[in-house]
């Protein structure tokens, strides 16, 4: 609606943004003709297992995104909406903050740059309006120098964990093995985002990634190396 963005593609649905996932499927089309398997979530979220399983297309690694948006909480599946800012993508760091969440053992479940729209800036700091610094954080999201490069991660504990990695708001608090504690100094670029509670992972996941097909269901061929507990 208000967006430029690197890649081309309408974008009707609830964010207004026009981007390209690197998903091709469609929830439909992913299901159909499909052998599946379901799985219940257990441990912590007993509770949540009763009520949600979700089938799983196991002939094919990509397929239809057929689950909550930020998984289940507390979960094996658990998402996180993670940004590398513009001033982390100008500063050459995307690399290594990906790498940081894949070495983790986490999983990338969609991947996008974009220039926001104002209004997809500003709903997602919506909680920041009123702050001095509100309109100049926005305009540095949205200006184009760079884009946002907006991702989805998942695994077990992702949201705290992922905030845990980011460290403090603030780079000169963060701890010097977080991202902010190594990589900047100054809260106004602190060049990366990471949802700070289930909710919020709700809701920013929504936001950037809300089209059916953008987020892609797939199974690592190293997830038992990754998480049993034997
Ligand atoms: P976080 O990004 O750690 O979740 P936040 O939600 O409180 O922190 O703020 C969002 C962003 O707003 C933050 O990453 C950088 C900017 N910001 C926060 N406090 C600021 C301040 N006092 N001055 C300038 N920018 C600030
Ligand atoms: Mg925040």
């Amino acid at each position: 609606m208000f967006a430029r963005s690197v890649a081309r593609i309408a974008r009707p649905a609830a964010a207004s943004i026009k981007a390209r996932g690197f998903a091709t499927a469609s929830r439909a089309t992913a299901a159909a003709g499909s052998r599946m398997a379901a799985f219940a979530t257990a441990g912590a979220v007993a509770a949540g297992a009763a009520s949600y399983a979700y089938f799983q297309n196991v002939q094919s690694p990509i397929h239809a995104d057929a689950k909550p948006i930020a998984g289940v909480k507390g979960g094996a599946n658990e998402r996180t909406f993670i940004a590398v800012k513009p001033d982390g993508v100008q500063r050459g760091l995307v690399g290594k903050i990906i790498n940081r969440f894949e070495e983790r053992g986490y999983k990338l479940v969609g991947l996008k740059a974009v220039v926001p729209s104002k209004d997809l800036a500003e709903q997602h700091y919506a909680d920041l309006k009123g702050r001095p610094f509100f309109g100049g954080l926005v305009d540095y999201m949205t200006n184009g120098k760079a884009p946002v490069i907006a991702m989805v991660w998942e695994g077990k504990d992702v949201i705290r964990q992922g905030r845990s990695m980011i460290g403090a708001t603030n780079p000169l608090e963060a701890g010097p093995g977080s991202i902010r504690g190594q990589y900047c100094i100054s809260v106004g670029r602190n060049i990366i985002h990471g949802s700070d509670s289930y909710e919020s992972a709700e809701k920013e996941i929504g936001l950037w990634f809300g089209k059916a097909g953008e987020l892609i269901e797939w199974e690592a061929a190293n997830a038992q190396w990754i998480f049993s507990d034997n």
